[in-house]
């Protein structure tokens, strides 16, 4: 993030893997993280991990596939290896929800830390009327201290770890099925987060590359005020 003068996340949510190729090479230059969401593309090949990290080991940035894993340790275990995708090959960043408990974290765990993978624990929801809030999420905080060797932070509440933020667009909002954004000057500075998750603001603007450079900067100028 120092390196490239960027916690800008893309979310990366187009309708093929060929326009996510492209679209992460377009705005690789602009972002520390690039988040996938691999069981939306109709067009996936075997070869798709492969072609994916070498964009990202190329522009330094890392992949982070949105699989909000939530079933039981067991069965995560082989969702996170297993299937046509592979998570576990390509991607150095994961995320799960608690609801099955703090099992859930020792799966993944088991497949993910000894090949240096990380884990993100969705202890808030940016969309309307979510129910990760109070208790639940002083319980992720939790979860996520017992197991501060794999999980390395949450989407959205303690110094110690990592915070990503999705929902932001360059003015407050929403869309029509009850995601709400705020800006990233407001995601940064005013509450502290150190990642901004942008998707539709970058990939439906004219000029992918240029929005990008615009949220980044954005975000950075905010976290440099936090800073000082
Ligand atoms: P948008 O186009 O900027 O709204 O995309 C937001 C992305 O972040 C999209 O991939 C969602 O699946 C993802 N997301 C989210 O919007 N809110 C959440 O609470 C979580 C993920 Br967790």
């Amino acid at each position: 993030m120092v390196e490239k003068k960027s916690n800008l996340c893309l979310a990366a949510d187009v309708g093929t893997a060929a326009e996510l190729v492209d679209i992460a090479k377009k705005v690789g230059p602009e972002i520390c993280l690039l988040k996938t969401h691999v069981d939306i593309l109709p067009d996936f090949t075997p070869d798709f991990g492969s072609k994916l990290r070498s964009i990202a080991d190329g522009y330094n940035f890392l992949i982070f596939e949105d699989r909000k894993f939530a079933g039981i340790g067991n069965t995560v275990t082989m969702q996170y290896e297993g299937s046509i995708f592979h998570i576990l090959d390509w991607a150095d960043i994961i995320n799960a929800h608690i609801i099955s408990g703090p099992e859930i974290v020792d799966g993944l765990k088991l497949k993910g830390l000894p090949r240096g993978r990380g884990l993100l624990l969705l202890a808030e929801m940016s969309s309307a009327g979510n129910l990760a809030e109070g208790d639940y999420t002083a319980a992720a905080v939790k979860i996520a201290e017992d197991h501060s060797d794999f999980v390395i932070g949450f989407i959205s509440v303690n110094p110690a770890f990592i915070h990503a933020t999705p929902g932001v667009q360059m003015v407050k909002g929403g869309d029509a099925l009850g995601q709400q954004y705020n800006t990233p000057h407001s995601v940064i500075y005013d509450r502290g987060s150190d990642i901004i998750i942008v998707g539709r603001g970058i990939i439906k603007a004219a000029d992918p590359a240029e929005a990008a450079r615009e949220y980044r900067v954005q975000g950075w100028d905010a976290y440099l005020s936090k800073c000082s």
